[in-house]
Formats: structure tokens, sequence, C-alpha cells
């Protein structure tokens, strides 16, 4: 805590900081809620993990970027509402930076909202006002002035992530290619891999476009107000330029799976389709002022992505040897790579179904 207090003193907060605990469950950053005083704002502290973004200075300016270019949207739509309706990052003191460098890490702060909830499940009912959120966000941000880099490069680029896979795989770091249940993975995950690259060739081809995404829509990742409206998205690390499947799939993945992505209990894992047709109808509601046909009809493939982006992901950290995503236990990894797998292939199932319901918007 005290450490916590120094790095606070450093950023323009208003009011006395009264106690910081720890806040939510991301993989990636460290975050924590700081209460001040009544009559003042609270704040989210977040420790970013720089090992991942390493370029903190493009990260935030591609967050201000964003969150300024959302504020004037809404201002002008007379949003009456509108701290709670987009993040506010704060600056530091002596100077117009939103992080702060304590010569081993990066911090920064943001102006926590009051009234919100964020949920691990949701019914089909908020499923769809998410989707319509997101569309939203994706429209909103259709006709942002400034460019956007690429906090991480090629982050959902499913080429890499595979590529990625195949390098752990030869290095095999660890020891753990000699575990059976490993080449058993790796060999029907392989089965599925020239299919879901499929995006980035249609891309090269010219058929599919990049667009302003959040990349990590995961169902926690959104604030929710007491009725189920939704109040803004959070967790903006990820904002770049990205084909639509990202959102449209990361938040299924996430949303759709009837058991959360770590649960060993593979045979509990199934593809949600009400939450499927719920968040769909509310974000091709949303986004089809902008969706060309070729995406909206790859919707389904999206659905299908991101589980398997997601095993390939969680698998090449185990076999990594665990450097990426925080993990509770030693085969955390190996366990949530079983259950994206499970999901996947449930998904794979169902794609002539959700085929049928988007051709039905
Ligand atoms: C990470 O930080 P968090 O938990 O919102 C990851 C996502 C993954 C997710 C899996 C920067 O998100 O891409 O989908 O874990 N973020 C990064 O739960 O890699
Ligand atoms: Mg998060």
């Amino acid at each position: 805590m005290d450490n916590l207090s120094n790095i606070l003193s450093h950023f323009a907060l208003k009011g006395d900081v009264i106690s910081v605990e720890p806040l939510g469950n991301g993989l990636i950053n460290d975050t924590y809620k700081v209460i001040t005083g009544d009559s003042f704002p609270d704040y989210v502290l977040q420790r970013i993990n720089n090992a991942i973004f390493t370029d903190v200075d493009l990260l935030q300016s591609n967050i201000e970027s964003v969150t300024r270019h959302i504020r004037k949207k809404l201002l002008a739509e007379g949003e009456k509402d509108i701290t709670r309706k987009v993040l506010e990052f704060i600056s530091l003191k002596d100077s117009p930076k939103t992080y702060y460098f304590d010569s081993q890490k990066y911090w920064r702060v943001s102006v926590f909202i009051p009234d919100a909830y964020t949920y691990e499940t949701v019914n089909p009912e908020y499923s769809y006002y998410a989707g319509k959120a997101f569309g939203q966000f994706e429209a909103m941000l259709s006709d942002i002035p400034d460019k956007l880099g690429e906090p991480i490069p090629d982050f959902h680029n499913m080429e890499l992530r595979s590529r990625q896979l195949k390098e752990a795989v030869a290095a095999d770091r660890v020891g753990r290619m000699a575990e059976g249940e490993v080449q058993e993975i790796l060999a029907d995950l392989l089965k599925y891999d020239k299919e879901m690259c499929k995006a980035e060739r249609m891309y090269r081809e010219g058929k599919l476009p990049k667009r302003i995404c959040h990349c990590d829509t995961k169902v926690n990742n959104m604030l929710f107000d007491a009725s189920g409206q939704v109040l803004c998205v959070i967790d903006l690390d990820t904002v770049m330029p990205s084909f639509v499947f990202s959102d449209f799939g990361d938040f299924l993945r996430t949303a759709a799976n009837t058991v959360a992505e770590d649960d060993p209990d593979t045979a509990a894992v199934d593809f949600r389709m009400d939450i499927f047709e719920a968040f769909s109808k509310g974000y091709i509601e949303s986004a089809s002022a902008f969706l060309t046909p070729v995406e909206k009809e790859n919707l389904p493939y999206g659905a299908l992505l991101f589980p398997y982006m997601q095993a390939v992901r969680f698998f090449a950290d185990y076999i990594n040897g665990d450097t990426y995503y925080k993990i509770k236990y030693p085969e955390h990894n190996l366990v949530r790579t079983r259950n994206q797998v499970a999901l996947f292939k449930s998904a794979l199932s169902k794609v002539e179904r959700m085929q049928t319901f988007i051709g039905s918007l």
C-alpha cells in the first residue's frame, strides 16, 4: 500500500487516498481500486504489463485518442452521463503524460465508474445489449482522425499465432512435448490450421477490410448499469486495426461458453446458440451501417476462430513454460486449452445453424 500510495502521489488525483484494494481478474495487468474521500471520485490504478505491452507510449497514446474521440461523439449526441460512458485517464502532476514510470514498472490511473457492474456470464437479453454496444463502439471509431498503432503487432493474426505455436513446439523449452496428451492436442489443432487462417488470406486478396476494433471483448470487459444497459467498454489496451471477427468472436468465446474458460470439466462446455443469436442480432443492428456482405457472412467463422485462436495461444504458452498468461497452478494453461478446444468443437458442430441465423437477419 505504501509503495502504491507513493505511485499515486505522482498523479493529479482529486481527494486523498483512503485505501487501495485489488480489483478484477485480468490475465495480463495488475489492477487496483483506489478509494478516496466521499465527495471525490474513486480511481482505478493499473500496473501495465510492459513485458507484453512493450511500447507504453504508443499504448497510452492509442487509448487517449480512442477515449477523446468517443467523448467528443457522445458530447455531440448530447450524452449527459459522460463520466460513466467513457473512461477518463488521469495525467501526472508535472506532465500531460497519462502513465508513470517508477524506474521499473509502468502505472496508469483512470476514474472509477460508479454504480457499474461486470459479469462473467450474461443472459441473452444482456448479450443483445452487448452486441449493440460493440457494434456502436466500432461505428464510433470508424472515423477516428488519429492513426492508431498496434500495441501488440499482429495481435489477432491467426497465421502468426499458428507460427508461434509451431515455434514453441520445435523449441520445447520445458520438455512438455513429451506428454502424450500434448501431442494429441497438437495434432488435433493442426487439422484446422489452414481453414482458421482464412481471414489473413482474404485480407491479402483484398476481400476483407481491417477496422478499428476493441480486440479483447471478453464479457467481463464491459460495464453494465443496474438495469442491464451497457455503460461502456473497458480494457482498451488492445484497441487497434483488426477484422470485425475479433470483437464478434471474442465476446462469444466468453459469453456463449456454458462454463468459464478454465473450467476443467470439458464435458460441461457447450456453445450456447441463444447467446449467439441474441448477440448477433444486437451486433448486426448497430454494425450493419458499415459491415460488408463478406464480413457479415463470415461472422460464424469469427465465432469459431476465437475459441480456436485462444486454444492455440494457451497451448503455446503451456509449451513455452507459462511465460505469458497468469496461472494459478502448473496445468492451468493446459486446462484452459482443453476447455477452448471443446468450445471450438461445440461451435463447429453448430456452424450451419449460425449461418442460417445470420442469413435471416
Ligand atoms: C487476456 O487481460 P485480459 O484477461 O483481459 C489477453 C486476451 C485473451 C484473454 C484470455 C493482451 O486478456 O487476448 O483473450 O486474456 N490479453 C492480451 O482470457 O493478451
Ligand atoms: Mg480484462
